[in-house]
């Protein structure tokens, strides 16, 4: 059976509002062009899989087949793709029943000045998820990343502690009762920097204190009773000495926020996975994940992708063959437990993935990464190995 699987071409007159630089050497069509109105064309609204007779939309959606699992999948949404290009947000509407914002809640998207908001495109998220009857993550709270410029000159010893419940009053305010969870606290783990509590020296903790996650966690259900509160990591999922370290310290982090009665609901394991490395892969995200339900706490995958810059062959049905495969393999492990209940990957299409910027494909800086489920080419979107991998898992979850 052949499958229509998206191939890469070069084609250097159409250049993404967003992905401009990403690919400039890469022999990659770009995921939409600079002039919006092009995507007014009639575009088929079903994902297209015209050669192997397969059904995708409908009944054969990801999403009918996790609905009927209870399980929620989707995937993080660049807000700029959906302004631009209609058949980005028909295909999240049809396969998703959950999104998440790529930046778009992060506090440089909503911060432009230390005393104002700007909620426009958090707002166009919430609304398309309402209108088309998906769920939203909130993504994120409280991150060293990704703060504004200002923020630096602006937060003091004094203030900091005010600047980031006023924040998270706000935002989880303003969407109160219409998230689903909210990542309250992301990223608050990196061995390296040496402490003992395994907490990263971020600007967070060295200006309130590890105190900082228990605080972001009161805040967020003061403001909103409803949403799943959630500690969101990355580097948990394989069975290496640092990986271990850090679900260890993970598990030492929930202790305490539990101990002190913080409101915490469940783990957003981020799962930014690679080819290769399989055998390292699954027994202990497998027992780290039961370890948190016995904490009664649910865990979300909630980032995935497969880099495979690491790949020696060149041969794009091989590169998606092997992506495809970790896929399978985690998703099957990882659906095992009834805690997990949902599944996002980071980004809908290869071309539009943050891994195509030029420092996340070191080996390969000639070659694009085909990490996501789906390929898109023209505002047509084609499903990939890795679509049908993740379809089949979610049939195979063990749910009662
Ligand atoms: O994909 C996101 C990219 O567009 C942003 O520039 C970057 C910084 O805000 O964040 C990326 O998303 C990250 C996510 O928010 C947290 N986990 C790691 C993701 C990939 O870096």
């Amino acid at each position: 059976m052949t499958k229509r699987i998206w191939q890469g071409r070069v084609d250097s007159t159409r250049r993404s509002v967003v992905m401009q630089g990403f690919l400039a050497s890469a022999g990659a069509v770009l995921a939409s062009a600079p002039a919006a109105r092009a995507f007014d064309l009639p575009r088929p609204a079903k994902l297209r899989d015209a050669d192997n007779g397969i059904e995708t939309s409908g009944r054969g959606s990801l999403r009918a087949h996790a609905e009927a699992r209870g399980l929620l999948i989707g995937c993080a949404v660049n807000m700029s793709l959906l302004e631009q290009q209609p058949s980005y947000g028909r295909v999240i509407a049809e396969q998703f029943n959950v999104v998440v914002g790529e930046n778009c809640m992060k506090w440089a998207a909503l911060r432009p000045t230390s005393t104002t908001f700007d909620f426009k495109q958090a707002d166009a998220l919430v609304a398309f998820a309402e209108e088309h009857k998906l769920k939203v993550r909130g993504h994120n709270l409280c991150w060293h990343e990704n703060l504004p410029k200002w923020f630096a000159a602006t937060a003091t010893k004094e203030n900091a502690r005010q600047l980031l419940t006023d924040h998270i009053h706000t935002v989880a305010g303003r969407y109160k009762g219409r998230i689903h969870s909210w990542d309250v606290v992301n990223e608050a783990i990196w061995i390296k920097d040496g402490r003992s509590d395994g907490m990263r020296v971020s600007p967070w903790l060295e200006l309130i204190g590890p105190e900082y996650v228990e605080i972001a966690f009161r805040a967020a259900r003061d403001a909103d009773p409803t949403a799943i509160l959630t500690y969101n990591d990355y580097g948990l999922e394989y069975d290496t000495p640092d990986e271990l370290a850090k679900r260890a310290a993970v598990l030492s982090l929930i202790e305490r926020l539990q101990a002190a009665g913080a409101p915490l609901q469940a783990v957003g394991i981020q799962s930014h996975l690679r080819t290769g490395d399989i055998a390292s892969l699954g027994d202990g995200v497998h027992d780290f994940i039961k370890k948190l339900h016995k904490r009664r706490l649910d865990s979300f995958i909630t980032e995935m992708d497969v880099n495979d810059d690491g790949l020696s062959e060149e041969d794009v049905t091989q590169q998606d063959r092997d992506v495809a495969t970790v896929y399978k393999h985690y998703l099957q492990e990882v659906l095992k437990e009834q805690s997990v209940k949902a599944v996002l990957t980071w980004g809908l299409a290869d071309q539009q993935s943050w891994l195509q910027a030029e420092k996340e494909r070191p080996k390969h800086p000639e070659r694009a990464q085909r990490p996501l489920l789906l390929g898109v080419s023209d505002g047509v979107y084609s499903p990939k190995p890795a679509f049908y991998a993740t379809r089949s898992a979610l049939d195979e979850a063990k749910r009662r």
